[in-house]
């Protein structure tokens, strides 16, 4: 691992920037960063200032001076390079979200292919960021709309995904012309550095300003001052419900705009009409992957009561082949959680479950012994429960399944819709009427409502995000980048006369 640090000057010791992009070494709460692999020191690093934070502020803003000249074409051209760099660098970024985060290697080499993805997209729609153009009700006069860049973009990213979520926020900020500021999780802040490093080079290779794309390392201060800055007017934030209530809350306050991508508590509806050989691969992808720690991981399984049995003896079986282990190994399906925090939660979680009635099919055990030394490693947990049960309506990050029975479709669509969440959702069926039921306004409430697939492992190409309390914000693909800009509606008149709108009389003489 050290190579690949250094291969990203991300060694010790690190140099001490009190004016520049980064803070580790100014005088803010250090944080050390342990591999979830297996607990080994990756670095340590400080938390940027109040002062340090306002100077990176005031270096964004002069960048954005210089970036916003650019046509948006050209500003496509920086991403297309920063996408190449990072297919350059694929293997090493992704090894690096691996051993950092603790999601398998093929997932973290999928997270570095989504960025590779979203550059790409960002770059064609560097050339179509199109306005309207209305008729105006008034003669030989014009109306179009006109999209704007808005300055800083400030991210919040969550540990689970160190450096995708940033990227989809990046580039499609960067082409429509504004410069990113990022606070990435102080859980691993290595791997965003490293994606700092990258467009750096790109940056510096263009004589482009390094403030077009700042970062600052913190915890909740750093995130409380970004949330408050009146200087930042869009902040964009992926995490838990908890911390998008209170950047809500005091971006809000100062009427600047949001972003929010927060929990999910995403359920898969497996109907008396699904094929159990597609459902449950995806089920336990969706369970399993990362380690139960995406927001669109699979937390919730609705069954037909007809396939209940036969669903949990073949899910049961495919959790026993599961191996669990260091992720950089390829032969593990499922790696550590993030921390002993986590760990925490997930016993806490199964404990509740069966205080309120749940009963664990399999799992609910922290490994031991060898491979396991972080303590991170927990067994994927399958719970049978009812769907009253409080804690079914609680996003716990960790492989905890909660399986349960229903008889009607509408049932099974009223249980999927009543928790507080609303990001993703699945059903399994080959009937095509279950599956219009679900799509329709009286079916899934979900930003994200997937036939066929699991809830996990959306495309770029799609708008992400999804309602009630996961924030309502949309990221990625297609129109989302409408807020990232300005909307700017102009009237033009270019006859002789000057007629008001709706009709009124305003005449001198
Ligand atoms: C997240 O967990 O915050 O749809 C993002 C997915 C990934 C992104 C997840 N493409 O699972």
């Amino acid at each position: 691992m050290k190579d690949i640090l250094k291969k990203f000057n991300l060694t010790s010791p690190f140099y001490s920037v009190s004016t520049g992009q980064y803070h580790w070494k100014s005088t803010g709460e250090t944080f050390k960063i342990n591999s979830p692999v297996d607990g080994l020191l990756i670095g340590e690093i400080n938390s940027a200032t109040a002062t340090g934070f306002n100077k990176v502020v005031q270096q964004a803003q002069t960048a954005f001076l210089t970036w916003r000249t650019l046509p948006a074409p050209k500003r496509g051209d920086i991403v297309r390079q920063f996408g190449n760099e990072l297919r350059l660098h694929k293997q090493d970024l992704g090894t690096l979200v691996s051993y950092e985060m603790g999601k398998s290697l093929q997932e973290g080499l999928g997270e570095v292919q989504e960025m590779i993805d979203i550059c790409d997209f960002a770059v064609g729609l560097s050339r179509q960021l199109y306005g309207l153009q209305m008729h105006s009700e008034r003669p030989q006069h014009r109306m179009l709309e006109q999209w704007h860049p808005l300055g800083i973009v400030g991210i919040i990213s969550a540990f689970n995904f160190p450096v995708a979520v940033w990227a989809w926020n990046a580039a499609i900020a960067w082409v429509c012309g504004n410069v990113c500021l990022w606070k990435p999780s102080e859980k691993t802040p290595f791997s965003a550095l490293a994606c700092q490093e990258i467009m750096k080079t790109v940056l510096k290779n263009n004589n482009l300003p390094e403030g077009i794309s700042s970062m600052v390392i913190g915890g909740r201060d750093i995130g409380k001052q970004m949330a408050a800055n009146p200087n930042i007017p869009l902040v964009s934030a992926t995490g838990s419900t908890r911390m998008g209530k209170s950047v809500a809350e005091t971006v809000g306050k100062r009427l600047g705009k949001t972003i929010l991508e927060l929990g999910g508590n995403n359920a898969i509806i497996v109907t008396e009409n699904a094929d159990l050989k597609h459902a449950i691969p995806a089920i336990v992808f969706g369970a399993v992957g990362t380690a139960g720690q995406r927001c669109t991981s699979t937390r919730r399984l609705i069954v037909h009561a007809s396939k209940y049995d036969v669903l949990v003896k073949q899910l049961s079986s495919t959790y026993k082949q599961l191996s669990i282990g260091n992720p950089l190994n390829e032969k593990n399906h499922v790696g550590p959680l993030i921390d002993k925090d986590a760990v925490n939660q997930y016993t806490k979680a199964i404990n509740t479950a069966i205080e309120q009635g749940g009963k664990v099919l399999y799992g609910n055990k922290i490994l031991e012994g060898t491979p396991y030394s972080s303590g991170c490693y927990v067994l994927p947990t399958i719970i049978e429960a009812n769907p009253k049960m409080a804690i079914v309506k609680h996003e716990t990050f960790a492989p905890i399944l909660y399986i349960m029975t229903y008889d009607t479709l509408e049932e099974a669509i009223a249980i999927n819709n009543n928790v507080p969440q609303g990001l993703s959702s699945s059903v399994f069926t080959l009937n095509i009427r279950e599956s219009e039921a679900f799509l329709s306004h009286q079916g899934s409430d979900c930003g994200i409502a997937n036939v066929n697939i699991g809830t996990s492992g959306a495309e770029i190409g799609g708008a992400f995000g999804g309602e009630k309390e996961t924030g309502g914000g949309r990221e990625s693909g297609s129109d989302a980048w409408k807020a990232y800009m300005r909307r700017q509606t102009c009237t033009l008149n270019y006859g002789k006369a000057m007629p008001l709108a709706q009709g009124i009389k305003f005449d001198f003489n």
